[in-house]
């Protein structure tokens, strides 16, 4: 035994975020590089070869708008003028629907305010066939489609006779086998198992397609998570590992799920996955990474995790009030800025954009949430209780409904008025 050392008190270190209410955040803590300053490796790169990026800021956008370095890859003008219509799609939604649960029409409701860029430029770097497994924070991957009738999403929000889920799911939880979207799981981590499931299934059929997995950064302290990549790096299964890191887990810091003395992209590297830590706000970059990682997927060459820096312009759900624990400015001060006025501001700049058509193209989907909105209060709404009829519940449970179930039925259609 060494009797020389000093026995000192141990203690704990507990992170906490540098600001709170009243005290501004110090967002030294969140290490970004120049954009264009971050180098683009070939597709086939070894996971090893990956490490400096899963420390680094992959970014393209510059303060002036410019499209500078490496990542910076020939995008058409539409392509971008349609991201950007989705980003301001996804934005005028949730704001309405923000205002639709304030007026007790729907329950309940989650924004993905100032994260509209992560989820928008993913779907465009995906093939029709690939299926993601989202949180609730990727209503984006759905408001991008130009198939996906919003008057549907909403019945789904209010829980309506015409909700496709029968009132089934907590409002938000959407699902749209058709368009990629697995059904929401409440349960949160399980997306990632599921994921790398479904795309080992994929390439033991020797299909083509690939998986996009989803996790936010509080979420990536349960076990799914770590489970999900030892498989995913073993068979090199062909998805994209996403982590969205907008730096809080309703009121928890995102240094209390591990981020604070290292990043979450290089939890990859530590599992032998190809890792990248990207700009989330750059639309430019989300898109240019995505690429990356689908290109590898699809190519046998295994999975990649990517770690999506971003901040939640809002409120966790409608069910919170980050006032209580951060300051109330918090998103104005964050250093990535806002993706609809860096992606405007790059349109402009190439003269595919104005600030007519910015302010008409606002005004064109709030008036067409509203019309949808009107349209699916209609088949009902919380305020009115009208919802999926009760017998439903019975249905879908099986293939075909056994007797005791069709019994059941018989009874409560008998017994209630
Ligand atoms: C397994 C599990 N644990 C806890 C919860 C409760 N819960 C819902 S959202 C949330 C915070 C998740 O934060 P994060 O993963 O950072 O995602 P974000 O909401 O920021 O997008 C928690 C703890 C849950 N839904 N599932
Ligand atoms: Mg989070």
């Amino acid at each position: 035994m060494n009797t020389m050392s000093q026995s000192k008190p141990l203690h704990l270190h507990v992170p906490e975020p540098s600001g709170r209410p009243g005290r501004e955040t110090d967002f030294s803590y969140l290490h970004t590089s120049p954009a264009g300053a971050v180098r683009r490796p070939p597709v086939d790169s070894t996971p090893a070869d990956t490490s400096d990026l899963a420390y680094g800021l992959v970014r393209v956008l510059d303060d002036d708008g410019r499209a500078v370095g490496p990542w910076a890859m020939p995008i058409d003008k539409e392509i971008l003028r349609k991201g950007l219509r989705a980003m301001l799609k996804t934005r005028a939604y949730d704001a309405r629907m923000l205002i639709a649960q304030r007026q007790k029409k729907i329950s309940f409701y989650m924004q993905c305010l100032g994260e509209e860029a992560i989820a928008t430029a993913h779907a465009l770097a995906l093939q029709e066939g690939d299926m993601c497994f989202p949180t609730y924070r990727q209503q984006g991957l759905l408001l991008s489609r130009d198939d996906i009738p919003m008057v549907d999403m909403i019945c789904q929000l209010m829980s309506n006779e015409r909700d496709p889920l029968k009132g089934r799911q907590l409002p938000v939880m959407y699902s749209y086998k058709r368009a990629g979207f697995f059904t929401i799981s409440g349960n949160l981590a399980t997306q990632f198992i599921q994921a790398v499931g479904w795309a080992m299934a994929s390439a033991i059929k020797n299909d083509t397609k690939i998986a996009s997995a989803w996790i936010g950064d509080g979420a990536t302290a349960e076990a799914d998570f770590h489970t999900a990549l030892t498989f995913a790096h073993v068979y090199r299964a062909p998805v994209i590992l996403n982590v969205v890191n907008n730096q809080w887990a309703i009121s928890t810091f995102q240094a209390i799920a591990g981020g604070e003395a290292t990043t979450f992209a290089a939890r990859g590297v530590g599992c032998g996955i190809a890792s990248l830590r990207v700009d989330g706000n750059d639309f430019l970059a989300v898109y240019a990474a995505s690429r990356w990682a689908a290109e590898r997927a699809r190519s046998n060459l295994g999975p990649t995790l990517i770690e999506w820096v971003t901040y939640r312009g809002g409120p966790h759900s409608t069910s919170d009030d980050p006032s209580r624990y951060r300051p109330a400015d918090d998103w104005s001060h964050f250093p990535l800025g806002d993706p609809v006025t860096r992606l405007k501001q790059h349109l402009v700049s190439l003269g595919a954009w104005s600030d007519e058509e910015h302010v008409a193209t606002q005004k064109e989907f709030e008036a067409e949430v509203g019309a949808a909105l009107k349209e699916a209060e209609r088949f009902g709404s919380l305020a009115d209780g009208r919802m999926a009829d009760a017998a439903s519940m019975f249905e879908d449970v099986y293939k075909e409904m056994p007797e005791h179930l069709r019994r059941q039925r018989e009874q409560m259609l008998r017994e209630t008025p």
